[in-house]
């Protein structure tokens, strides 16, 4: 039985992004957001920088990514049978595997996250692609919430924005393609996610409250595609998987469909896949 109702699944192929909400209960939510904090703060031990003397790119979030494969406590929500099915619901596939995981907390004061468009920082060519944005407390204007342009994802890939220097980055929504249309805000509560398809340019603003904005995404891969590009990428690499090979193995498994209650077990080589991990500008 499908999940979610057609109507959200026809408002996600025209804008590109829709809110669900109630797909996950709360208390259970809340347990994750636990261990999604322990998993953050092992990470990050040992940091004692100031927002003021982290790079641009850690200035719109703390990122710890794959906290699947070290945190048995994350490692139900990011095989969330109802989430992983949504994920297949809303691309209109019959599978979906697992691309990656990762917190994003917005510190107090943290910096807006540059509008961008997530499917050009991968290898994955046309693969289709959605994440999954769940928030550990409210989301809001103030501190972070997610802007979408809608219909963008229909534009396919535009150039690939460098978060990591966005003083000099290409300016994504100044692109005569997205004719000067702005993203819209979609703020969420507990228990609502937010999801958006690879190709949408979405972005987030400042965090201009005292509290940590905490988020959790996974991002979810149609099944049966080929690797199109050369360039490094950790998860295809350690999976052995070359130009031209199904995107599959090693850190990717699948999300949808799994037997009952079933969550696969972490790769046997997590060591290089645990520290924070940029997006990778492809040459
Ligand atoms: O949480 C954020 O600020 C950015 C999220 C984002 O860009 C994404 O989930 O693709």
């Amino acid at each position: 039985m499908a999940v979610l109702n057609l109507e959200v699944v026809a408002r996600f192929r025209e804008d590109g992004y829709v809110r669900t909400d109630g797909l996950i209960d709360r208390d259970e939510l809340e347990r994750y957001g636990s261990a999604i904090d322990r998993a953050v703060a092992s990470r990050t031990a040992g940091d004692e920088r100031a927002l003021v003397d982290k790079t641009a790119y850690e200035q719109s979030f703390v990122q710890c990514m794959r906290l699947w494969e070290t945190d048995l406590g994350v490692r139900p929500l990011t095989f969330h049978p109802t989430l992983a099915q949504a994920a297949a619901e809303l691309l209109e596939v019959e599978a979906v595997r697992l691309w990656q995981d990762q917190a994003l907390y917005k510190e107090p004061g943290g910096r807006r996250t540059d509008p961008h468009q997530d499917a050009p920082f991968w290898p994955v060519g046309d693969a289709p692609l959605v994440s999954a944005w769940i928030p550990l407390e409210p989301s809001t204007e103030a501190n972070g919430a997610l802007g979408y342009i809608p219909g963008s994802h229909r534009l396919g890939k535009l150039r690939t924005v460098d978060l990591t220097s966005p003083e000099v980055a290409y300016d994504i929504l100044a692109d005569p393609a997205l004719a000067g249309r702005r993203p819209i805000t979609v703020e969420a509560e507990v228990g609502s996610v937010v999801w958006h398809h690879g190709s949408t340019v979405h972005g987030a603003g400042p965090n201009a409250t005292d509290a940590t904005r905490r988020a959790f995404t996974i991002v979810y891969l149609a099944d049966g595609y080929r690797r199109a590009k050369p360039w490094p990428n950790f998860p295809l690499d350690r999976a052995g998987v070359g130009v031209g090979d199904l995107m599959e193995g090693e850190g990717l498994p699948l999300a949808w469909p799994r037997p009952d209650g079933d969550v696969p077990d972490p790769p046997d080589r997590v060591g290089e896949s645990t520290g924070p991990q940029q997006h990778v500008v492809p040459s």
